[in-house]
């Protein structure tokens, strides 16, 4: 297998597993959106787009899977929160801009394959970042994460409310700014909330079109 036909079979693969229950799919990549992709700013050599920041998408928001597609389509992905210094680059944009939430990366694993022991009990072991493939530390372990202390029902994050409160379980990880006064943290959210967004520069899609395409200007 040549490279092209092995990252072909990874991203379809990752893509073809990847099939939500009412029957929409996580997208690859795009040739031309990806040459054409606009990035606002970089960050450790990795380009980042801020949605409210181009008049295009200023007022787009988009659900969670809804975003990580538009930011994928252009060889991005939503942003994922790896270390500290990038959380603290992503939230003072926020803060900056006065933008009252975003989407990220982030979700529980409720897949098939979840049932894994390391990733129990699910709401403390299964959180991830998506296009990373990353998993997160537990959630109990509050100095290795930025989940927020209160929320709706002042309770620390992850809480689950919505679900609680006989609502759509929250499996989505959403950056909210002192939406419950609680300052600029990390939250478990509804996935079909519609909100604003940050894309991040996917290596693995970037790739993927460079291989097929060539590299004209896509660095
Ligand atoms: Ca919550």
């Amino acid at each position: 297998m040549n490279p092209i036909q092995l990252l072909c079979f990874v991203i379809c693969l990752s893509v073809a597993r990847t099939q939500f229950v009412n029957g929409r799919k996580l997208e690859g990549p795009v040739g031309y959106l990806c040459y054409e992709r606009i990035i606002h700013e970089k960050f450790n050599n990795t380009g980042y787009y801020f949605s409210w920041k181009s008049p295009s998408t200023e007022k787009l928001e988009h659900d969670w899977l809804g975003a990580r597609n538009w930011c994928r389509r252009r060889c991005m992905d939503t942003v994922s929160l790896q270390t500290s210094s990038e959380n603290e680059f992503i939230k003072k944009r926020i803060v900056e801009d006065k933008v009252k939430y975003i989407w990220t990366s982030g979700r529980l694993c409720n897949f098939k394959g979840c049932e894994r022991e390391d990733l129990q009990p699910r709401r403390v072991n299964g959180w991830f970042w998506t296009s990373h493939l990353q998993k997160l530390s537990p959630a109990t372990n509050r100095s290795q994460n930025d989940w927020s202390n209160s929320g709706g029902l002042k309770l620390p994050q992850p809480d689950n409310r919505e679900e609680i409160q006989n609502g759509a379980p929250e499996n989505c990880i959403a950056i909210l700014n002192n939406l419950y006064g609680d300052g600029i943290h990390w939250h478990d959210v509804g996935c079909y909330h519609k909100k604003p967004f940050v894309c991040e520069e996917n290596e693995a899609l970037l790739n993927y079109i460079k291989l097929t395409y060539g590299n004209g200007n896509i660095a």
